[in-house]
């Protein structure tokens, strides 16, 4: 089987990661700006300062991605650099920018995929309680006002939030991101919901301009199964998934948050603060998304939790679903199986689950249509007689591709793969050392771009519509 014609294969990148530029042209300064100077909050304290200068060399970076054949490039705005304060003024350099780059894509065919919102928040805004200050949530659909009318006419593809499951548990369950909020749980529902308003909104009000693109949400999606089928594990595995997939699925796909999650957080006082009018602009929006974002890397492995350890590991090496991890409420934790493939960072190579977890979201959630926005390994390239020989890279994504093959086979609706990343980046809390592209950039020597294997390698996936896997 050849991937059909309307088959989208891409790749991703987001504002901070790539940039840099972080205090030119009027740009204002982010949440990021300020918590990766802190020091200790990232790897060798790296910041996105200067990042991979994307800002500066985003015509040779595209160019690059056009040799490749990429289809679709997904990146995503900065919102202070299009309103620097938040919701104030409009900074024209900011949407001249974005405007380059996406004429830039255009100019080649590639279609030009863009997220609103991939973590970096107004630093006004942040500092007025971020995502949990409902001006927060006026201001973005304000900020997406602003996207919509200046690009719209050639962006038809938009993404609002970045996973909002790991910018509100880092923010305010861990500590790793900003606002750098520990085990937090009252401010974390109340964050996820406005996020999840805000959305909502936006989708509403994306339709209400009729410019016939499509909108929707990326969610990471880290699937959970029980090691065994213990009941107690099952039951754990049941539990992670309703709070860290259907409360995040549900009020976006059908409407409404789940029961199972609603009753508890009640119980325990967790209950955001929600208006009547939020819960019905959630349900009625839910119908008008046109898809849904994947973001999959891996999935977690998971069993009750029998000790009394309740904190969440802050560890810039663990992600939610990385084995180590005790879930903020206590009743679960996430365990390395014997046999499990693992990345050199720990995360746990499992295209089975993926097809497996695709099989869930459709049991849930019918046909909606998917883009796999995010999907990718995290790696030290090999450097062989001065050639970046990722093959483990290639042989992550080959597996993945094919899983994503056979459920199109099944009649699974999707629509497009974005790997992760298309160039190599800064990685939020990994600095530079953690790679994911297939064009490398030398460090060391002028942020020089320079082809992976991986690079000829997706040029001939791409060619042959992946015929070969
Ligand atoms: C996702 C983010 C990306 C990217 C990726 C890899 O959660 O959406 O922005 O960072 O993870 O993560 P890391 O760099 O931590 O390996």
């Amino acid at each position: 089987m050849k991937f059909a014609k309307d088959f989208l294969f891409g790749g991703a990148s987001a504002a901070y990661q790539v940039e840099g530029a972080w205090n030119e042209d009027g740009k204002g300064i982010s949440n990021w700006d300020v918590f990766s100077k802190i020091p200790g909050k990232t790897f060798e304290n790296t910041n996105g300062d200067v990042a991979i200068d994307h800002y500066h060399r985003y015509k040779e970076d595209i160019k690059l991605m056009a040799e490749m054949g990429l289809e679709s490039y997904r990146f995503s705005i900065s919102w202070p650099r299009i309103i620097p304060d938040g919701d104030g003024k409009i900074n024209p350099k900011g949407i001249e920018f974005y405007n380059n780059l996406i004429n830039e894509c255009l100019k080649y065919g590639i279609v030009p995929f863009a997220t609103l919102y991939h973590w970096d928040l107004p630093q006004t805004l942040e500092e007025d309680g971020g995502w949990t200050n409902k001006r927060t949530v006026k201001a973005f659909v304000k900020y997406a006002d602003t996207c919509f009318k200046a690009f719209g006419d050639r962006v038809k593809h938009w993404i609002t939030f970045n996973e909002t499951i790991v910018f509100c548990s880092l923010g305010y369950l861990t500590g790793g991101h900003p606002p750098a909020i520990e085990n937090n749980p009252i401010k974390y529902f109340q964050a996820t919901h406005n996020v999840i308003t805000a959305h909502a909104k936006t989708v509403s009000h994306y339709k209400e301009l009729r410019q016939f693109g499509e909108i929707g949400i990326t969610h990471s999606f880290t699937p959970n199964f029980s090691v065994d089928n213990k009941e107690e594990n099952i039951f754990a595995a049941y539990h992670a998934n309703q709070y860290n997939v259907a409360w995040f699925f549900d009020p976006v796909l059908k409407g409404t948050y789940p029961e199972y999650v609603v009753k508890q957080i009640k119980e325990k006082g967790w209950t955001p603060n929600w208006t009547d009018e939020e819960l019905e602009i959630i349900k009625s929006s839910a119908e008008k998304n046109d898809f849904i974002g994947v973001n999959y890397y891996q999935p977690a492995r998971v069993i009750k939790n029998d000790n009394q350890q309740v904190k969440m590991e802050n560890s810039r090496e663990n992600s939610a679903g990385a084995p180590g991890n005790v879930s903020f409420d206590g009743v679960w934790k996430t365990v390395r199986i014997d046999n499990g493939k693992y990345t050199k960072w720990g995360w746990e190579i499992a295209p089975d689950a993926f097809l497996d977890g695709l099989r869930i979201i459709k049991n849930n959630y019918g046909d909606i249509k998917i883009y796999i926005t995010e999907n990718g390994l995290g790696d030290a390239d090999p450097i062989i007689d001065e050639e970046i020989v990722d093959v483990p890279r290639i042989k992550y994504i080959e597996a993945h591709l094919r899983v994503v093959k056979k459920a199109i086979e099944e009649g699974i609706n999707i629509k497009g793969y974005y790997a992760w990343s298309v160039i190599d980046l800064l990685s939020w809390l990994n600095g530079y050392k953690k790679q994911y592209g297939f064009i490398y950039v030398d460090q060391k020597n002028n942020l020089n771009r320079k082809k992976k294997l991986s690079f000829y390698w997706y040029k001939h996936i791409i060619e042959t519509r992946g015929e070969d896997l």
